[in-house]
């Protein structure tokens, strides 16, 4: 488990790797931990996007522990404990329902990639032998329910949609029915990212999840938001407008294979305090990981 996701990681995380070496290239200087140090170690966290706060928190310990010492092993372990403890402990993944379908929800701005994630997430929950459909639920955007539908196609999953301008809602009540009555495991609900307004797409965010809870028991049980990497501390931004309207349960961080803002992460549960559940490494079914925390930091300072 560990062995898998650390290779996908690490080919993923190549552009960001390039600046934790930066950071790693320090602890392998000789001489002692003094001042120019620090300062150096606090320009490279956070030239590696990992933020202010928790750059000048991690700083601050280091001076605390090493100061005057001489560089060594030691303090490269100390800053890497730091950083896996600014993670959220490993993770599941999906949380499935003992009984009737898992009703899954994936909500984030436009672009961020709700769509491929979930064809993502089909797939993973095919491998553990589920059975699977999803409602293509962004009604908004024309070619949103066919790119969904190619999806389904290319994986072998159901779908449930109707035309573009069609209620959202409507469609999300139709694949709840059809989830119960044909016995899906799993059910993943599309939604859209932009509509005319921002209060527009939250209320319709809103009544989506409303219609969920009404048809399945406890639905949604895990709404997750796929904020892109790309974006780095904006993506954080992003995340705290939909967390003021729909509760989330966990974070799909997707493309990290296109960033060099993979330190972004780190801020993450200390603003957000939502637990990454997934990263995204690319664009096939395939790229998609169980976040875990320890090859993650273990992948960054991997040569
Ligand atoms: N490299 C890379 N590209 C990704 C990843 N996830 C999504 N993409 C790409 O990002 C673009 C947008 O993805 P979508 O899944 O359509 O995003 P979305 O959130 O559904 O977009 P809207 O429906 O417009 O709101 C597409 O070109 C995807 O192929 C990833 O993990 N890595
Ligand atoms: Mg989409």
């Amino acid at each position: 488990m560990f062995r898998q996701f650390f290779n996908k990681i690490k080919a993923g995380l190549a552009k960001t790797r390039s600046l934790f070496s930066g950071v790693a290239e320090l602890f392998h200087l000789k001489g002692r931990v003094d001042k120019k140090f620090l300062e150096e170690l606090e320009k490279r966290l956070y030239l590696a996007d990992v933020g202010t706060a928790a750059t000048s928190e991690i700083v601050s310990d280091v001076r605390q522990s090493f100061l005057d010492k001489e560089i060594t092993g030691d303090v490269e372990v100390f800053v890497k404990n730091k950083l896996r403890a600014l993670l959220t402990a490993p993770e599941d993944g999906i949380r499935f329902q003992q009984n009737g379908p898992t009703v899954v929800m994936i909500a984030g701005v436009n672009g961020s990639g709700k769509t491929t994630s979930i064809a993502k997430l089909v797939k993973h929950c095919q491998d553990q032998g589920k059975k699977v459909i999803v409602a293509a639920c962004d009604t908004f955007r024309a070619a949103a329910v066919e790119q969904l539908t190619i999806w389904s196609q290319r994986l072998g999953c159901e779908i449930v949609k109707n035309q573009q301008g069609s209620d959202p809602a409507a469609v999300a009540h139709d694949a709840c029915e059809k989830a119960r009555s044909k016995n899906f495991d799993v059910l993943i609900v599309d939604t859209a990212g932009r509509l005319h307004t921002q209060v527009h797409l939250m209320r319709e965010l809103e009544k989506i999840r409303r219609v969920v809870s009404k048809n399945i028991e406890g639905a949604p049980h895990e709404v997750l938001l796929v904020l892109d990497a790309t974006s780095g501390q904006n993506a954080i931004a992003q995340a705290e407008h939909f967390k003021k309207t729909i509760a989330c349960t966990g974070i799909i961080l997707a493309k990290l294979d296109g960033t060099a803002k993979g330190g972004a992460i780190f801020g993450i549960k200390q603003k957000l305090g939502l637990p990454v559940k997934f990263v995204g490494v690319g664009e096939k079914p395939d790229d998609l990981e169980v976040f875990d925390p320890e090859a993650y930091v273990e992948a960054l300072f991997a040569t």
